[in-house]
């Protein structure tokens, strides 16, 4: 958009006057981020109205991305830079006299997600605006996101995180769209017709979010769902105390787990009521432009992102069945034809199965569709596939609702997360499925926001890409290939290195402020930033670490490459491997840290509550991306695209998008190391492995896993006896000690490798040059073309 400097500045004192009743200087850091905020959107908001209108208008095709988690990040600086007034935002608030570092830093971060799932979601909303697609979030507003982590003693604490509290500046509140939802009581048939009986309904109130596309293609919506007590029982004084309690948690917090499934009654009740809420008003926006249901899957799409919104299936089936009266074979027809499916987990441990009692108790009417879907299912393909098939596929099995086979049986698209993924979905966890309805099956490989991770959170590397190729990979990000021809270009690459120190500097600089220790910036940074879970394998980094500490206890005077080891963490509050874990990695990091052997040779930092804001920190100062799961169990993984984006060289395992990274890149620019997933399923079948043999019969891996109980480190009686215990008397699940030696020899060459100067920033550019492919711009653009069947709108060139 067009603004001037003075006008931004003159709005922006007005805004805050107007907002606080007092000048701007004198306001607090979080008054004038909520005033910038407010103004912002309000730069927007005619134009969200007139999208909105021109959707409805033109009839455009919407798709609405269900999905339980967004994890969007901070919003500020995105959408200005979005809006393309980021520069004039930034000096107009120096020449105010303000600290425009500050005032971003006064955003709270929304954490209404735990990890890559949440952040997905997130990447694919900027680019389905920025592509200018009529793509809608629908989620939950949490009050209460992802617990901020704190460190004590070593011990990973778990402090709420109140993200709402000072209100958030792009939210809408919208109670005209409010819809009920109902839970519990009775529900019987009358004829066709359902007649509900002491229900409890609950009110859903929408919040919505602009999603403001780059260069202002389009600003979509991000709808969240907030539960209230309805205000007619308000009125008439029939809500008890329990009532608003009752109402106020369902969305109060977010769960903390990640890849991780408890059938916990609550879960259960945000599932349905996000889920109801967005299906209604899908279904009453047709209503009021007398659309026809029929045309449901011509006018919408709907995306169940993991099978938490999966009731979406039967939620869409009851209103059509109730209210619009359709048969069910029409119903069903439109149902399939409208909802797609992605998967994003292969661990047994996060399939979502409920008990069918709890689910017929909570919901009804929703439970005897379910049934239903389930009786014709039966039925219909019996006759086809056989019993044995159509048993293991069914969505009801022993007393249990299966989500994944319900979301798969209710959509016409299941896809995969990752080209490795997806295969392993087909010919393994889902292939029944697959064998059934081959044409369901898909893959769309994960992308990544580039204008987040690198316009954004770092600058200085997009100014010097466009010096060398001009501004055209902004907005099609496959042409950084073009940087390839300056791979042998000294200048440029001495350029990267600089920029890449800068960011080491400035990570540097948090962490001397933030854990007090002053990290050597020319060290290798070497960053693990994940979800921590045993199957990423922390713990084989954990002891790489120790393995090198040994080393430079035998060798002090050795020629040692200096590394700084980065780590940042959440573990669920009740994964007692996963904390034990922080315990230890902290525990060795203070050993190590004060050893004057190590000083400035060995490091280890583990970075507090590490989040989406930080991420943008982190990334842009990584060397090695370290990628470490054991082959098949990581879907895709999405930091690994974050890092590579940034030049940073993927330490990697051959699982997930690591493989689309090696097939990018080669394996002479990354470090490949460990088992294949083949080897991994030899293993299994055969039950080959036998971790205690090894560790009995191998020296080093022996002193480095007893240094875990042996009172080499302090204060990890427990914690490290838990590691020990899972390596060795329960057989190294994740097969760490198998993958040892050649973790280490990797990480051998990377070091030898970093002496090179030239040679490693060679092959940081070429890492940046192969991001292109990764852009989240392309992925949109598959789900948009291969499954949402969607067009964007022609562009704009009046902006
Ligand atoms: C389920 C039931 C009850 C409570 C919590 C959950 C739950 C919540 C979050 C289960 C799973 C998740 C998150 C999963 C997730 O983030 N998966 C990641 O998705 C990324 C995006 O596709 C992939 O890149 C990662 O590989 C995958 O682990």
């Amino acid at each position: 958009m067009n603004i001037s400097k003075e006008q931004f500045k003159d709005d922006y004192q007005k805004a805050f006057t107007n907002m606080y009743a007092s000048t701007l200087e004198g306001g607090s850091s979080t008054q004038q981020y909520t005033a910038l905020g407010t103004l912002l959107r309000s730069y927007v908001a005619e134009y969200w109205r007139d999208e909105r209108e021109r959707y409805i208008k033109e009839g455009q095709k919407q798709v609405f991305y269900f999905s339980i988690e967004f994890l969007p990040g901070k919003f500020l600086e995105n959408n200005a830079n979005n809006m393309d007034i980021l520069d004039i935002v930034e000096e107009g608030c120096k020449e105010l006299g303000l600290d425009f570092d500050e005032i971003t830093a006064a955003e709270a971060e929304p954490a209404i997600g735990n990890g890559g799932l949440g952040r997905l979601a997130s990447c694919y909303m900027d680019a389905g605006a920025s592509l200018g697609y009529p793509l809608h979030g629908n989620g939950i507003r949490y009050r209460h996101g992802l617990f901020r982590q704190k460190i004590v003693d070593g011990y990973q604490a778990e402090l709420p995180d109140n993200w709402l509290r000072h209100r958030n500046a792009w939210e809408v509140r919208d109670h005209k769209s409010s819809v009920l939802v109902r839970f519990g009581g009775n529900v019987y048939l009358d004829g066709f017709h359902p007649v509900y009986e002491d229900t409890d309904d609950v009110v859903a109130v929408a919040y919505d979010i602009p999603m403001i596309g780059y260069h202002l293609s389009t600003v979509n919506t991000m709808r969240l769902w907030s539960a209230e007590v309805p205000p007619e029982e308000e009125e008439e004084g029939l809500a008890s105390k329990e009532k608003y309690e009752a109402v106020d948690e369902i969305t109060e917090f977010l769960y903390p787990d990640d890849s991780s499934y408890e059938g916990k009654l609550l879960r259960l009740k945000q599932e349905y009521f996000f889920v109801s809420a967005g299906i209604q008003t899908i279904m009453k926006s047709f209503k009021r432009y007398q659309i026809s249901p029929k045309d449901l899957s011509e006018k919408i799409a709907i995306h169940i992102n993991d099978t938490h919104p999966a009731l979406a299936i039967p939620e869409l089936m009851r209103i059509l069945l109730d209210e619009e009266k359709l048969t069910w074979d029409q119903a069903w027809e439109i149902t399939i034809n409208t909802c797609a499916y992605t998967n994003h987990t292969v661990l047994r441990e996060a399939m979502e199965t409920w008990r069918c009692d709890m689910v017929k108790k909570l919901i009804p009417r929703i439970y005897m569709i379910i049934e239903e879907i389930d009786r014709r299912y039966v039925e219909q393909n019996k006759p086809i596939y056989g019993d044995e098939l159509v048993q293991s596929t069914r969505p009801i099995q022993d007393d249990y609702l299966h989500m994944a086979h319900l979301a798969i049986i209710g959509s016409h698209s299941v896809n995969g997360v990752a080209g490795l993924h997806s295969k392993i979905l087909s010919e393994d966890v889902l292939r029944d499925f697959s064998e059934m309805t081959p044409h369901k099956f898909n893959n769309k490989t994960n992308g990544i926001s580039q204008r987040r991770y690198l316009h954004v959170a770092n600058p200085e590397l997009r100014e010097l890409i466009s010096e060398c190729i001009g501004e055209d990979w902004l907005t099609n990000p496959a042409s950084m290939k073009v940087l390839l021809a300056y791979q042998n270009d000294q200048s440029v690459l001495s350029k990267l290195a600089d920029i890449k120190h800068q960011n080491k500097e400035k990570l540097a600089q948090y962490i001397k402020e933030n854990n007090g220790i002053e990290v050597n910036t020319d060290a290798i940074f070497d960053v693990l930033i994940k979800r921590l879970h045993a199957y990423k394998r922390q713990h084989l980094q954990l002891l790489h670490i120790i393995h090198l500490y040994f080393y430079l206890k035998d060798n002090p005077q050795a020629d040692f490459q200096p590394r700084v080891f980065i780590f940042g963490a959440k573990a669920a509050p009740s994964y007692v491997f996963a904390k034990d874990v922080i315990k230890v990695i902290n525990e060795v990091a203070e050993t190590i840290n004060n050893d004057p052997d190590c000083k400035d040779k060995l490091q280890v930092v583990f970075i507090e509550n590490y989040g989406a804001a930080l991420a943008e920190l982190i990334i842009p100062a990584a060397e090695i991306s370290e990628q470490i799961s054991l082959a098949g169990k990581e879907a895709s993984g999405t930091g690994n695209m974050k890092m590579m984006l940034n030049g940073a060289l993927t330490m990697g395992t051959l699982d997930g998008a690591n493989v689309e990274i090696n097939s990018f890149v080669g394996d002479e620019n990354m470090f490949v190391f460990g088992l294949r997933k083949e080897e991994v399923d030899r293993y299994n079948e055969r039950a080959s492995y036998n971790s205690k043999d090894l560790y009995k019969s191998d020296a080093k891996i022996k002193r480095v896993v007893d240094s875990l109980v042996d009172g080499t480190f302090p204060r990890i009686q427990i914690e490290g006896q838990t590691i020990y215990d899972h390596l060795i008397t329960h057989n190294d699940e994740y097969y760490a000690l198998k993958d040892f030696h050649s973790f280490v020899e990797a990480q051998e060459k990377a070091a030898k490798l970093y002496k090179n100067k030239d040679e490693w920033n060679k092959k940081s550019l070429i890492n940046i040059a192969n991001s292109g492919p990764f852009s989240a711009d392309y992925a949109v653009q598959r789900y948009a073309s291969e499954i949402w069947i969607a067009q964007p709108k022609a562009m704009r060139t009046d902006k």
